[in-house]
């Protein structure tokens, strides 16, 4: 009995952690606005903006400007206002809220380009 509570408990774990969650975008998209990236464009990701731009913390990767810039000029109080105005059914003239593919870098070389580093004998 003792084992198969064991082997159940461990099944369900797996399951949690193998499953995907359903509210989180994938990876290769993100939502205008969800600076956070949990799925949801509600008041945390306006917070986390305000913390970011007060420097209480750093965008270290980047990902936070990349989801909650809305306007297009960098991270601003501007994006936070926006995010707010969206909250707010106000008109959303940067699409808040909208699916937006990442852009995936290009590996654009050619062997010819390619150098091999020097290494000294
Ligand atoms: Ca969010």
């Amino acid at each position: 009995m003792k084992k198969l509570l064991i082997v159940v408990s461990c099944l369900i774990t797996a399951t949690l952690f193998v499953l995907p969650s359903g509210a989180a975008a994938s990876n290769s998209k993100y939502l205008k606005g969800d600076s956070d990236g949990n799925g949801i464009v509600d008041i945390k990701d306006v917070t986390l903006i305000q913390r970011v731009i007060s420097e209480y913390i750093f965008d270290t990767d980047g990902s936070i400007t990349m989801r909650g810039d809305v306007t297009g000029n960098g991270l601003t109080v501007d994006d936070a206002t926006e995010i707010q105005r969206y909250l707010s059914e106000f008109e959303n003239i940067y699409n808040v809220g909208a699916e937006i593919e990442i852009p995936q870098p290009s590996i654009d070389f050619t062997l010819d380009e390619y150098e091999l580093p020097f290494i000294p004998n």
